[in-house]
């Protein structure tokens, strides 16, 4: 049994039914959710687009690595995530991301460090965004990033000093 972290996240559509649906299907097809944090709207980062929420929830799962990135692409799937439209969206813009409905990323699994064609875990722009930092520190402040040697809530500080929102 490990322990995953998975980020949900999207900006089209009715996105907070759909969190909630991807919690439920997690539940049902990936193993006991046992904490999700609460949901953060931030504005799209990395490219223009309509604002995000994002949730945090931490699941004990039999899959392993691959297994489970399979099982979250087919509950994106099942929420209708439209890659095609994603596809044409990045050809129009040229941007590096699109707008979605649903997006599962996994941040953790246990502390392993893993690097294949496929998958890259911890997911490697944990500290650089504050939209999964945020919720991650609800019940994981303390934990030490497997990579980068420091905790959650130190990863935090260090995003906030760099983007000057440290408080007086
Ligand atoms: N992949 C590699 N590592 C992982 C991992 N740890 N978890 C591969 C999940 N997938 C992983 O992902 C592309 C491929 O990444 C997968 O096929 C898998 O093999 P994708 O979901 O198909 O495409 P994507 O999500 O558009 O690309 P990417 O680069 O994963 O983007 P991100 O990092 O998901 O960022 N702003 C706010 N406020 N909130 C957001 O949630 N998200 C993004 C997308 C941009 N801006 C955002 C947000
Ligand atoms: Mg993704």
């Amino acid at each position: 049994m490990a322990r995953a972290i998975i980020l949900m996240g999207g900006n089209v559509g009715d996105v907070k039914s759909r969190l909630q649906s991807a919690q439920r299907l997690i539940n049902r097809n990936v193993g006991p959710v046992m904490r999700c944090s609460h949901r953060y709207t931030s504005p799209a980062w990395g490219f223009d687009s309509d604002e995000f929420s994002n949730q945090v929830v931490e699941v004990d799962t039999d899959l392993q690595p691959e297994a489970l990135l399979d099982a979250l692409q087919g509950i994106e799937q099942e929420l209708g995530r439209d890659r095609t439209a994603e596809a044409a969206e990045k050809a129009r813009t040229g941007a590096r991301y699109s707008s979605r409905k649903i997006d599962l990323d996994i941040l953790f699994y246990d502390d392993e460090v893993i690097r294949t064609e496929r998958l890259t875990v911890p997911h490697p722009l944990i500290p650089a965004r504050e939209f999964v930092l945020v919720p991650l520190c609800e019940w994981m402040r303390d934990y030490r990033h497997p990579v980068e040697g420091k905790t959650i809530g130190e990863l935090l500080d260090v995003l906030n000093k760099k983007n000057g929102n440290e408080k007086a």
